[in-house]
């Protein structure tokens, strides 16, 4: 936290919370730092091509499973063939402590977070995301999404369809959105980013990244499987 008296979290809709000022501005260079060697490689950002021949203006990376329309696999088969870089174990615990923040110690929901892939998208100029679900995954556990950089209006909707109701929400650098329960699957986009809002001490010069984290729920099988590809 940042503030002497930090915002309150937000319960935008049920099991959706909104966290603002959640990392420390050192915490959020850490953070731009590190999304910047992943998009080195082993597969550099991408603009996600998708089934219908669009291409989504957001750039992305993955770490510990490569998504693409509309599946995960540990090799970019769609970007370069490579296996995606490892997720890291101080990325899991980073996102424990997001699901205990938003939710309360309380029920341990935090303990048992395990996270196992993320996905890192890079905002510039126009770039927007449409509203969509995330359901690639075999599991219900929470998303947890991180915000950095320029402030962006974020769409969180309902599990129903693309439509009201909706809310938007200001995300700032630094806040931490969680998504589950009752609202794992709502639908929720990018309609805009807020050009030349971030905090140059956060070290991105123009433009917004968000690191969502997710639970695949694909298992150790799955995974040997993948190993002897
Ligand atoms: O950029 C954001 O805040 C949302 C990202 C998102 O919806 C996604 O990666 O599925």
């Amino acid at each position: 936290m940042t503030g002497l008296f930090p915002p309150d979290r937000v319960e935008v809709a049920p099991g959706a919370v909104h966290v603002p000022e959640w990392l420390s501005v050192e915490r959020q260079a850490e953070l731009v730092a590190a999304c910047r060697e992943w998009a080195r490689g082993p597969v550099p950002l991408r603009r996600t091509r998708l089934p219908g021949g669009g291409v989504m203006s957001v750039r992305t990376v993955c770490l510990g499973w490569h998504w693409q329309p509309y599946r995960y696999a540990r090799t970019a088969d769609d970007v370069n063939g490579a296996r995606v870089a490892e997720f890291p174990g101080w990325l899991a615990e980073l996102g424990r402590s997001a699901v205990a923040e938003a939710y309360g110690d309380a029920g341990g929901a935090g303990s048992v977070y395990a996270p196992d892939a993320a996905l890192v998208n890079f905002y510039d100029g126009d770039a927007r995301m449409g509203m969509h679900q995330d359901k690639e995954e075999r599991c219900a556990a929470p998303v947890v999404s991180l915000s950095l950089g320029d402030t962006c209006v974020f769409r969180f909707g309902n599990p129903e369809g693309r439509g009201r109701p909706y809310t938007d929400v200001r995300l700032a650098s630094g806040d931490l959105f969680v998504f589950g329960g009752p609202s794992r699957f709502a639908y929720h986009g990018v309609p805009k980013v807020l050009p030349e809002t971030a905090d140059p001490a956060v070290g991105l010069l123009g433009g917004r990244l968000n690191i969502t984290l997710r639970e695949t729920g694909l298992g150790a099988g799955r995974r040997a499987a993948d190993d002897q590809r």
